[in-house]
Formats: C-alpha cells, structure tokens, sequence
C-alpha cells in the first residue's frame, strides 16, 4: 500500500496513532502550512537526542562541556525574540465583553482571517513536528491532552522536558478522545534551497499568539520563545484552562504548589499565586532556615496548579506540567540552591551567558563564587568582561534567561507530584512585588476579603512582562496576561466556587497575601527572603492550627512580632514594623487605584468586591 501523500509529502500517520481527529487535522495543517517534511514525535530519549543534535548541527544549540554539565546546551535568542509578547497576545471569543476589558480582542471570524495568509506555507522547507502532550499524569481526572504542531525543533525538544510528551499520549486519546489542537510557527518559511541565515528562526515584524477560548484553540505565530511557542504552559494550561475551568467548576490558577511537612509529620500544602518572575520557583523549592530543624518544604509545582473540587468539598491540586521554565539570573545556592542542584544535568538553557570552558554562567551566580568570571561570551555571543559590563551596562544573561529543565531533577521534589488525584489545597498565597504599602503577610477575614486581596493584587513590573520595568501595575490573581476569559467574570468564579464549598458545609482553604519586597528609605530590601520566608509559611500553619492570633488591621489579620520564630535571624521590632505597618496615606492614595482598576473592570464586576473595598475604606478612616 502507498502512503498517504499531499503533494509530495508523506502525510501518513504511524500505525499506534489511530485518532481519527488528530490524523484529519494534521493533513488538513500540513496542507495549509505546506512543510517538507512531518514528524510525529514518540517522546523517546533517542528522538530528543536526535533533536537536540540537529539542533547543534543548526547552530541553535552548543553543547556544553559534558565535564561541567553533562546533557546540557545553550540556545541564544534573536534579540527581538526575548519574551512573552503580550501586546500581540489575543483572546478570540465570540462576543469581545466575554474577552474583557484586559485582553487584546479581535473577532474569530476576522482573527482567523488574518492568520490564514499567514499561516498558508508558513513551513516551507522545515519539518512540521506531531507533539502531542499530557497537561498533568497521563489518564488522571485532572489532566488534558493537547497535540502541538510546530516546525520547531527547539519547541518539540523543550516540550519533551516541560510535559508529558510521547506515544502515551495518543494511546490516552485512543480513537475519539479530546485534545486541544495547538499551531505554533515561528513563521519563517524557506524558499527551495534557502538555509536559514540565523540559528534562531522567527518573524521579527509580525507576531501573533492567538486562543479561541470556545473552540478551545490555539494559533502561535513568528516567535519561538517561552510561553510564546511552548504552548502547553501559559496558552493552554491558563488561558485556556481558565475558560475551561469555569465552564466546568474549577480553577486554572498561575501558581506554584507545595508540600510542607511539620518534625511531627503532618503534611499542608500550599498554593501561591506571584506574576511571572517573582520568585515562585524559589518559595516552591525553599530550604528552611536552622531554627526549623525537623521542616521539609517539597515541590509539586513551581508556576501553574489545576485546581478541582471533590465531592467531599475539598479543593485537590495537580501541577499540569513536568518541567520548570524558569528565570536563571538571581538563581544561586544563596536564593536556591536546590534549583541549582536541579541544574547540574540535562538542561535546555536559553540566553544565559558562556564561559570559556563551555559552562554556563548568568548574573548572580558571582555571590556563590566571590568573583565575577574574567571572560565570557554574552547571550548575543559577544565578548563580556566584567571592565565591559562596567563601561557598556552590558548584561552577559538576558535579564529573562532560562532553564528548562525536568521536575525529576529536583532533590526536593514532593513524593506526589505526579499523583492523578492531586494534592488537598489548605491555603493559599497572593503576593506582590510591591516596595512600599503592602505589608508581609496578612491573612483575609473571609474567603470573600481573601478574593479582593487577590483581584487588587499589583506589581512592579519585571523583565518577563511587556514594558517598562519598576511600574506597578494592577495584575488580580497574577492572572492578568494568563486569563481566557473575562477578568470580572473570573472574580465571580471564585466567589461562586467558595459559597458552593461553603454551603456543602465544607472547610475552605485560608487565603493570605504576601509582600516580600517592601523597601528602605535608603531603597534596600528590609525582608530577607527566600529561606527565610520559611518564618512566614511557618506563622500561616500557625493560624491554620489556631495557636497564632494575630491582629486585626484593616487589611486583613496580621502576625504580632512575637509569633514568628526569630531563632537566627536578627530582625527587630522596629524592621518588623517597616515591612508590616500600614501606612494610611499610603492606603489612600492605593484605594485610589483599587478604585479606578474597578472601573476598568466594572462590567460583570461583584457586588461583593465593592462592599469589602467600602468596609477596607471605613477601617482606614477609623
Ligand atoms: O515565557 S513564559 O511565559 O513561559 C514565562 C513567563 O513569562 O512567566
Ligand atoms: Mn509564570
């Protein structure tokens, strides 16, 4: 029998792939976007291999010394192709009120209008690569399928790290199961006989990352990085995820999941919401401080948790994905050293800089070592010296360079990060990058108070998001770049979910807020962070047990000096002050903002909302 063929091209599907759906859709891409050549990916260690040696061969990859780091390449970047691109960043539904007031919105009908020239022979001369993925343990209740089409082997390989990846997969969707259909171009296609003129091919002019949220698809167009073309993480397992999530009663959340275990053995998990680049990798891989002798903090995820009631009315987590994508500089065995153990073996980085005996190094790493290196080649393959950087500012890392690299690395991860039915969810943390106004920690009296803390969430803003850095902006829940749907609507979500718990008669999750980064008049950090925060998490468990009392401020219960273990750390009462003191006028001039962030929102936006902002303001008067 002949295969299969279109135009040429090997169309035929393998014999273990027998979803009639699938098989359809991607004869019907690769007639559209007219590759040389399809790859249906099996996710095998000789396949990533294969890929990760092509990619050397294209000069996108250099493999790094097999003595300093074994398995390990660097990818450097186009410049222009550093970051999510959340201008070009749009949600498709139907109707433009159901996108919301904070989402780039065009029509599908006119959105795919747009594309389809686009997307028409966007593959020309490369490989379209079949990769088709689990978003959590393959086969458990919580998890879904999506099946990427990408003509990138930097993707197909970051994909095999980041999820579950390979043949699996299609023996989950079987003849008929779902997925969700995911097409990524970096939307360069090549003429007969055209080699590429760069090792990172991508579309500097046009860039479109698309999300149907009712047909549940996703159309990536001209960028290769990140959460651009890795579309499992934020496209699917957020915006989408969201949309799904609240059609079907439950929560697609940014945020990470960890265990934490008392010297007695009794075990809470914790789920915390940070914007991206806040240091959620850091908090979920915490090593606690001495004086906590006998506490072990474990990593069930580092940046997204699927959240699902159960009929008993408890909140269960998964983390859909297998791997972390995270930001490499400030990374050091200071601020995590187990990230960097994680980071020993059989890492993909990404514009982080190289040393001249073939490892790799980024800004930070210098506080592990007491030197900065006296060479190096810079993640846009220049000579770097610490005399340039001083003269130039030149960075040797891109301020969002990173590592992907695969959870099993992880010395502390937790023994049910795989587990199909999840963990049970007993807080949940909101936190800020804010310098001033936002106190540590406070607990919300009520899920409903809880609910506004997270919808008023802001944050200065990092490298990772678009524009201009050090600007708060508002971002409710960290969700801002990553919801599918309309943001008031998200918000009633919530609201919904806990009166449903409530009314079952069932114990909801506590829900505090966190600031790690309030500072000095002299602009310095007054909290210490990362291990330490362990002081913090030990005062929510605390509060759980109902040994901490707290004190009622106006935003939220707050910890009494007293009832944080202290034990090896110098900070007084007047330190302690700067970090958790609410200063009025400070609140006057925020609830300014809350006020004008609620009128942005204000279709669909909760009565509730606005009577717990009227209650904040009575307690400020007072
Ligand atoms: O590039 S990603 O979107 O995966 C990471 C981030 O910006 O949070
Ligand atoms: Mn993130």
């Amino acid at each position: 029998m002949n295969a299969p063929t279109l135009q040429g091209l090997n169309i035929q599907a393998p014999a273990y792939v027998k979803n009639a759906k699938l098989i359809a859709w991607v004869a019907e891409m690769a007639a559209l976007c007219k590759p040389a050549k399809i790859h249906w990916c099996d996710g095998s260690q000789e396949e990533y291999d294969q890929l990760c040696q092509q990619l050397v061969d294209a000069g996108t990859f250099k493999k790094l010394n097999p003595a300093k780091r074994p398995g390990s390449y660097l990818a450097c970047s186009d410049p222009s192709d550093v970051a999510r691109v959340e201008d070009r960043t749009f949600i498709c539904s139907e109707k433009k009120e159901d996108a919301g007031p904070t989402n780039n919105w065009m029509a599908p009908n006119e959105m795919r209008a747009t594309l389809q020239p686009l997307f028409d022979g966007c593959m020309a001369g490369r490989t379209m690569y079949v990769v088709p993925f689990s978003m959590g343990p393959l086969g458990s209740p919580i998890a879904h399928v999506g099946v990427e089409l990408s003509d990138s082997a930097y993707v197909a390989a970051n994909m095999k790290i980041m999820t579950r990846m390979g043949r699996a997969v299609y023996d989950v969707i079987g003849t008929d199961g779902d997925f969700v259909p995911c097409m990524h171009t970096v939307g360069a296609p090549l003429a007969a006989g055209q080699k590429d003129a760069t090792s990172w091919p991508c579309n500097a002019k046009t860039k479109y990352i698309v999300h149907y949220p009712e047909t549940r698809e996703i159309w990536s167009y001209g960028s290769g990085y990140g959460g651009n073309a890795l579309l499992g993480k934020k496209c699917l397992a957020l915006r989408i995820a969201s949309k799904m999530g609240k059609d079907q009663g439950w929560l697609a959340e940014h945020m990470l999941i960890l265990g934490v275990t008392s010297p007695a053995g009794k075990k809470y998990h914790v789920a915390a919401a940070f914007p991206s680049a806040c240091g959620k990798t850091n908090f979920s891989m915490l090593v606690p401080p001495q004086a906590f002798d006998g506490w072990k903090v474990t990593t069930i995820g580092d940046d997204i948790a699927w959240i699902k009631p159960q009929a008993d009315g408890s909140l269960r987590a998964i983390n859909p994905e297998a791997g972390y994508f995270g930001v490499a500089p400030g990374t050091n065995h200071h601020t995590n050293p187990n990230c960097m153990a994680s980071l020993d073996k059989n890492v993909i980085f990404t514009n982080v800089a190289l040393t001249d005996d073939g490892d790799v190094w980024w800004e930070g790493m210098e506080k592990d070592t007491g030197v900065m290196p006296a060479h190096l080649i810079d993640w846009q393959g220049q000579d770097w010296t610490p005399q340039i950087a001083k003269d130039t500012g030149a960075k040797a890392a891109h301020p969002n360079a990173r590592f992907t690299v695969a959870a099993t690395n992880n010395p502390a991860l937790d023994a049910a990060w795989d587990d199909p039915a999840g963990v049970k969810i007993d807080a949940f943390i909101f936190g800020g990058r804010r310098s001033t106004t936002v106190p540590l920690v406070t607990e919300a009296r009520n899920w409903t108070e809880g609910v506004y803390m997270a919808a008023t969430m802001g944050s200065e803003t990092t490298a990772a998001a678009f524009g201009a850095q050090g600007v708060v902006r508002r971002d409710p829940f960290a969700m801002l770049p990553f919801m599918g749907y309309n943001m008031s609507h998200y918000f009633q979500h919530w609201l919904d979910l806990g009166a449903r718990i409530s009314a079952q008669g069932a114990q909801l999750p506590r829900i505090f807020t966190t600031n790690w980064f309030r500072k000095n008049a002299e602009g310095k950090f007054v909290w210490p962070g990362y291990g330490d925060n362990m002081r913090v998490l030990k005062w929510m468990i605390d509060r759980i047990e109902g040994s901490a009392q707290g004190h009622e401020t106006a935003f939220g219960i707050a910890p009494q000096y007293a009832e944080i273990n202290w034990t090896g750390l110098e900070f007084t009462p007047a330190q302690f002050d700067s970090v958790t003191s609410i200063d009025k006028a400070a609140w006057a001039e925020e609830l300014k903002l809350h006020t004008a962030h609620f009128e942005q929102l204000a279709q669909g936006l909760p009565q509730e909302l606005l009577a717990t902002k009227a209650l904040l303001e009575k307690r400020l008067a007072a």
